[in-house]
């Protein structure tokens, strides 16, 4: 079996792809593509359906989408699972992965606002994946790039201090599901690799980390994915931060 995994640097719902391939034990390759430009890679040289990543090639077969690639591996590999036998737990699986692809817009929305700010952090994004020019290059030469992040993920200020304050919500949501058994079991299922990799995200903003640090989910993050994506030092106006100022009171305080 040949498996190729198409990815761009910094991708969450890559990252869970990634992570659950090699939960599986599947042996892959990976290509790795640069943001935006990816888009016209994927859907208009590789022809896959859709313009995003994750996308994985198993022999050839096209198949696109974190929640599409979690089933794919279930199938093409069955041990260890990806989701419950029972019906109704996996029904529980399946809604709150689902409710993980809302999740993901939060740090996808917030990163491309603060690393257009915070340009020298755009390097730790690029550890260990190979796009073809130094990383310097790269980062010298992001800002068109980064302009247009922003424009397609309708990142604008406004956007970004809505997302913000809809942290602490989200991640009582991940504690909840936590406290009830559906995700944090001691085998993950398909929704921890989803959820965790998406707080893993938000742990990289020196900004959010604290009000995620000390619950059970920034707990959840560490233990499946434990390599940072990259980090963004201090970015966001304080009056932004607020909403999450008493959530590291609350944090440090358990
Ligand atoms: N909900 C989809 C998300 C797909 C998605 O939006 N991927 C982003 C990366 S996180 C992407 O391909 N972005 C390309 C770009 O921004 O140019 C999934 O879970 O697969």
């Amino acid at each position: 079996m040949s498996v190729r995994l198409y990815v761009i640097p910094g991708s969450h719902p890559a990252r869970a792809a990634e992570l659950m391939l090699r939960y599986k034990g599947i042996d892959y390759k990976r290509t790795d593509l640069p943001p935006v430009m990816s888009r016209f890679v994927v859907r208009r040289l590789l022809r896959f359906p859709g313009d995003r990543v994750p996308a994985i090639k198993v022999d050839g077969r096209k198949v696109q989408g974190s929640q599409s690639v979690s089933r794919e591996l279930d199938v093409l590999r069955p041990e260890p699972p990806l989701f419950p036998e029972d019906p109704a737990l996996r029904a529980r699986v399946e809604t709150a992965e689902r409710w993980g692809d809302d999740f993901q817009e939060i740090p996808r929305k917030i990163s491309w606002w603060a690393l257009k700010r915070r340009k020298a952090d755009q390097a730790s994004f690029l550890e260990g994946y190979r796009l073809g020019l130094p990383t310097r290059v790269l980062v010298a030469t992001s800002p068109p790039l980064i302009r247009m992040a922003i424009r397609l993920n309708d990142s604008t200020d406004e956007v970004v201090c809505e997302q913000i304050a809809a942290i602490p919500a989200a991640l009582d949501k991940v504690d909840g599901l936590i406290a009830e058994g559906v995700i944090g079991g001691a085998e993950p299922n398909a929704a921890d690799f989803q959820l965790a990799t998406t707080i893993r995200l938000l742990m990289a903003f020196a900004d959010i980390e604290p009000a995620i640090e000390g619950r059970p989910a920034g707990e959840l993050a560490r233990r499946i994915a434990p390599d940072p994506p990259g980090h963004i030092g201090p970015v966001f106006p304080g009056d932004w931060l607020r909403p999450l100022e008493t959530e590291s009171l609350r944090a440090s305080s358990n």
